[in-house]
């Protein structure tokens, strides 16, 4: 009845009556406390037992015998091995193989939770709750988990096994319960799952029903965005280079009445450049495959091998994916969320103007290496598909205009600076057509104006990056990680805060460590790493090296900078450090798009290329009303991408805070994008990065075991010098919490349980064993004695 998996004591069981004759290991203090609060009494307690290999796996092994300092053991296939005592980690006792909730263990190590998610995943359970937060490891294959006959089952209730309709069945109960805005917020590293995870989602809110299709609508969104927002990596076929939130809403009956849709920081550069192996973005090579002969014939189209911008990387196709085919869904797709024929037509020749503006060339015209554009098929096409003359295409890609002073004057460009503007040029009309798109999206979303209802948003967004090489993308992407790394734990906090309120506990007492000073040293102004980065862009003789010499001159203070070699600098995150190196940070930065290109675009006949123009008009942080030549003629001046990108989080945030979140955490099992096979160690960097480790680390921050008073009274009451036999729980338990002279900040008193600091329980643990087996020896030495 006392069985200490079950009932009320939470977050730490301890596996105390399991064994009668187990070997003594004695572990000392180490890291692994950190994790997992052995007591004293447990540790003599473990039957078996964690040990890393040289290779860094871990491996259970039974303890056979410990003497002083070592300990031997037996591992699988009947290997025995002696190890320093020191080095072994309790593994948890066999009934609590496979918990549904890692809070369940009695043991929360570093082995332990990667023991109980492969067990898991083995099993095809691909979804373990972390306390608060869904843990979902990808399968790589068709698991059986989805689909009507598991809706329903989540929406009665009749499944309680982890999974993400049970999140997304617990955000729309508790925004109709609680009137108030839910987010379910989504990370993991590049192919862990995300995208797919959000699908999985709004299937389940999608099923809710709206009338009118807006559901169905919703759903069409994907194949969108994905085919203009994702792209084969090495880490993923269908990667998403763009963060995504998807705000769902609900009319007061319950019923999806609408959806808006925010993009972030779409990656523009692979437009012109991607690496081997690697593609640019789907929908080129659909339409490439996929348009109709007559479309072929009015975009001047070829196949995608004719095209020097998806040429570079060697990669056309990807395994299982018929392009053609996705182009056709992606069409449909178009028709249901109302974009018109006509309109569909002008965003796939823009797409064929981009991929014809990379095969422009450059032929040199004076002896100072100056050059223009050929004149050629390529050109031609350009001019034809955006409808400008085209020699004005012609001039502005070989020339520019420059403010110096209060004059104009016209540089000639050289062929690098041709070439870029032609690439910004190309990058600028992908980035303006993808807003464009997301803009029409949302307009035929925005169903009923009214929004008197409740919404769910869903994001997905990047997940924490560190690669050999980290640059301006993984500094921004590492930055909102950081940013949603706060409100994860703020959100925690909370959680427990909460807890210790309702049972009328002190919750100042308890420390939460947080990760603020990192995201100071970010977004201080003046001297943090943002506003330096975009003062450093303003400079004219800025070069990647004056900003790390900036950047090391300035921080060096701050405990979560480093300042190392070169263009080099470390940043000390949460997830871990990441150095960084400053080549090319300012040009992504200050991304400038001559303003030759947006004259450009606002002379053509075509009506998209004019819509990009103002749109990016309106986006300078100056507008330039009235003629453009009268602006000055120099590049615009816009906010640069840090800064916008600071403010979209900003926005995000803020968005997020009037929510009520929803966590979940997608690992990537494996780096070949394969079912079956499970790393321990890619996993094991995945759980530190995402915080899934962190949420143990809080829970156990404050007062982490709990127990009834009755529960208590009834398990150590016995040990009382004096009688309270008749007393009741609350002052029994008081009773030996003095007795045992329990330290006061180690433990606080409920409305109904009682709260101890990790390890607490351990002593008192202890006494009762002692006392138990006390009991034992005298009754044994007694009959011993009798014979
Ligand atoms: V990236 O940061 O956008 O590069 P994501 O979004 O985290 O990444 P994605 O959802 O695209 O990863 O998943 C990668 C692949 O894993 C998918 O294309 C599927 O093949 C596979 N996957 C992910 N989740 C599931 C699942 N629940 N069931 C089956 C899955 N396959
Ligand atoms: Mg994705």
């Amino acid at each position: 009845e006392d069985s200490p998996y079950s009932g009320d004591v939470e977050h730490q069981s301890l596996a105390n009556d399991m064994d009668t004759d187990a070997a003594t290991v004695t572990l000392p203090q180490s890291d692994e406390r950190r994790w997992s609060d052995t007591s004293a009494y447990a540790r003599k307690k473990i039957l078996q037992s964690w040990i890393q290999l040289p290779n860094g796996k871990w491996e259970l092994g039974k303890i056979l015998s410990t003497s002083g300092e070592e300990s031997v053991l037996s591992l699988a296939e009947g290997k025995v091995i002696k190890v320093m005592s020191e080095t072994l980690v309790p593994a948890n006792p066999d009934i609590l193989d496979g918990v549904d909730d890692l809070m369940q263990l009695s043991y929360l190590n570093e082995p332990s939770v990667l023991y109980n998610l492969n067990y898991r995943y083995n099993e095809d359970m691909i979804y373990t709750k972390a306390g608060p937060v869904l843990v979902a490891v990808n399968p790589f294959k068709e698991v059986p988990l989805y689909g009507n006959r598991y809706i329903e089952a989540y929406m009665k209730r009749s499944n309680d096994s982890p999974h993400v309709y049970a999140i997304a069945d617990t955000a729309i109960r508790e925004m109709i319960r609680d009137e108030v805005n839910q987010s379910i917020i989504i990370s993991g590293e590049s192919g862990a799952g995300k995208t797919e995870t959000a699908k999985i989602a709004m299937q389940y809110l999608a099923a809710l029903g709206g009338g009118s299709g807006i559901e169905y609508e919703i759903l069409k969104t994907n194949p969108i965005l994905e085919a203009f927002g994702n792209a084969k990596t090495l880490r993923n076929d269908n990667s998403s280079r763009f963060g995504k939130l998807i705000e769902i809403h609900f009319s007061e009956t319950g019923k999806i009445s609408g959806a808006q849709v925010q993009t972030f920081l779409l990656e523009k550069s692979r437009v012109v450049q991607c690496a081997e192996g690697e593609r640019s973005y789907h929908i080129f090579y659909q339409l490439c495959a996929g348009a109709s002969p007559p479309l072929r014939e009015k975009l001047n189209l070829k196949s995608a091998r004719e095209y020097k911008y998806l040429g570079q990387s060697n990669c056309y196709s990807i395994n299982g994916v018929d392009d053609a085919e996705r182009f056709h869904t992606v069409k449909e797709a178009l028709d249901i969320v109302h974009v018109s024929k006509e309109d569909q037509e002008s965003v796939f020749a823009m797409l064929a103007a981009v991929l014809w503006l990379g095969n422009v060339s450059f032929t040199v015209i004076d002896n100072e290496n100056h050059v223009e554009p050929v004149a050629d098929e390529s050109l031609s096409t350009v001019a034809k598909l955006i409808g400008c003359n085209i020699n004005e295409l012609k001039l502005s890609l070989s020339k520019r205009n420059m403010r110096v002073g209060k004059d104009t004057i016209v540089q000639k460009l050289t062929l690098p600076q041709a070439i870029d503007a032609r690439d910004a040029l190309a990058k600028s009309i992908y980035s303006c057509l993808f807003d464009w798109l997301v803009e029409q999206i949302n307009k035929s979303l925005a169903v009923g104006k009214r929004r008197t209802g409740r919404s769910i948003s869903i994001l997905d967004i990047y997940g924490f990056e560190s690669f050999d090489k980290n640059s301006f993308e993984q500094f921004c992407i590492n930055y909102a990680n950081e940013r949603l790394q706060q409100h994860f734990n703020r959100h925690l906090f909370k959680l427990e805060q909460e807890e210790y309120i309702q049972d009328g506990i002190d919750w100042t007492r308890v420390d939460f460590e947080d990760n603020q000073d990192c995201l100071s040293l970010f977004e201080k102004k003046p001297l943090g790493l943002l506003s330096l980065l975009d003062e450093e862009s303003t400079f004219p003789n800025g070069t990647d090296l004056t900003l790390a010499n900036k950047l090391k001159q300035h921080l060096l203070s701050n405990s979560c900078f480093r300042g190392d070699r070169g263009k080099l600098f470390t940043v000390v995150h949460y997830a871990g450090e990441v150095t960084y190196e400053t080549t090319g940070f300012l040009e992504k930065n200050r991304d400038l798009l001559h303003l030759d290109s947006i004259q450009l675009l606002s002379s053509c006949s075509c009506h998209l290329p004019q819509a990009f123009a103002s749109s990016m008009l309106i986006q300078s942080e100056k507008p330039v009303v009235g003629s453009l030549h009268k602006a000055g003629g120099a590049d615009s001046q816009r906010l640069s991408v840090a800064t916008k990108f600071k403010g979209q989080l900003f926005q995000l945030m803020q968005r997020l805070g009037n929510t009520t979140p929803h966590f979940i955490r997608c690992i990537k099992p494996n780096n070949v994008q394969s079912p079956g096979l499970y790393e321990q160690g890619l996993v094991l960097q995945q759980l530190r990065c995402c915080g899934v480790l962190e949420v143990v680390r809080i829970s156990r921050s404050g007062f982490p075991t709990r127990m009834s008073h009755q529960k208590f009274a009834r398990r150590y009451g016995f040990l009382l010098v004096e009688n309270f036999a008749d007393k009741d729980p609350l002052s029994v338990s008081v009773a030996i919490l003095h007795q045992f002279n329990i330290l006061p900040e180690m433990y606080q008193v409920g409305y109904t349980k009682l709260f101890f600091r990790t390890g607490q329980i351990g002593v008192l643990e202890d006494t009762r064993n002692r006392t138990l087996h006390g009991i034992l020896r005298v009754q044994s030495s007694f009959r011993g004695y009798k014979a």
